[in-house]
């Protein structure tokens, strides 16, 4: 039987990115995507989803006969710090109805994304492994540590099929971060292309992982088309692209804007950023379904620049 798609949280950094995948591999028609807010530029299905709202969430999945579900809406680390209470509870209550929802429907399959903000001042720094001890410093990393394990719970309990990646910081061109501790690593491209002065909120020596928008879509499928038994993590996968800094990028911009100025202004984002790992070990992606990562910081820096200078230079 087709794959009948829903992605929620569509109009997010990654969101956005993976419809448009999603369309590609499942065709226009098999996919759905849903925001809370309605202002979107997709071709195909869109409907205004607050995926709080669980009996809205059983109409869309009903009146278009879902089978399975990518949920990428969350509020972010840094975001969520300012209302801690309001973030666990909207990140788990959206969660628990997409939980429960394909549970119902007997889905085939759901994609909950985590992160590296799991990780905390216990975790190994350097090559965390993906059974590191978990003490998030954040709501947002608190709710994706408690999110696996009900991953877990439902693949054990109910058999539902729950696969999960724990996300570096992603940097694309195809989309604006939102609300994240590694939204630096992108807004600083947008910045470079314009030639105007960026002001970083991280320390220029603040190492974190970071994923190639195009690797972590690409992990993402690869994920989820893998064969069910091959799937042995039930929690959440590690993925690992590269480590760099700040300094690390603006090194490579230079490059290509040898002017391109900079200032270091850490704010409490730097807070967040010094408690997780520098890098992270994702051999378990590897060896049970082929994870393999493409782009370096190298690639990374030159693709951004190219791609950004098309969308604000388009006569260059
Ligand atoms: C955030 N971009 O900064 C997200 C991500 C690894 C970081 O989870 O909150």
């Amino acid at each position: 039987m087709k794959a009948k798609v829903l992605v929620i949280g569509a109009n997010g950094q990654l969101g956005s990115v993976l419809v448009k995948e999603l369309q590609h591999r499942h065709g226009l028609d098999n996919v759905v995507a849903s925001d809370i807010n309605k202002s979107h530029n997709f071709h195909g299905a869109f409907e205004v989803l607050d995926a709080t709202d669980k009996t809205q969430l059983l109409e869309v999945v009903e009146s278009y006969g879902i089978t399975q579900i990518y949920h990428l809406a969350a509020i972010l680390s840094a975001k969520g710090e300012a209302n801690p209470l309001t973030t666990w509870d909207l990140n788990m209550k959206m969660l628990f109805n997409v939980l429960e929802v394909a549970r119902v429907q007997e889905m085939d399959k759901v994609f909950f994304p985590s992160s590296i903000a799991v990780f905390g001042e216990d975790a190994p720094w350097v090559n965390t492994p993906n059974k590191a001890y978990l003490n998030p410093a954040t709501v947002y990393g608190m709710s994706k540590a408690a999110g696996e394990q009900w991953a877990q719970y439902y693949f054990l309990r109910y058999g539902l099929d729950v696969r999960s990646l724990r996300y570096p910081g992603v940097i694309g061109y195809q989309s604006l971060p939102g609300g994240g501790t590694t939204d630096y690593a992108v807004e600083i491209f947008h910045k470079a292309v314009l030639e105007e002065e960026f002001v970083c909120f991280l320390n220029e020596d603040t190492t974190l992982p970071m994923i190639f928008m195009d690797d972590a879509i690409r992990a993402t499928m690869e994920l989820m088309e893998a064969p069910k038994r091959d799937i042995k993590i039930r929690t959440a996968y590690n993925l690992a692209g590269s480590s760099f800094s700040p300094e690390d990028i603006v090194r490579e911009i230079r490059k290509f804007y040898p002017d391109f100025m900079v200032k270091y202004e850490p704010d409490f984002r730097q807070d967040i950023a010094a408690k997780w790992p520098k890098s992270i070990n994702d051999d378990e992606a590897a060896l049970d379904w082929g994870w393999k990562p493409e782009y370096d910081l190298e690639i990374i820096v030159s693709t951004m620049i190219e791609k950004l200078k098309e969308q604000y230079v388009p006569q260059q």
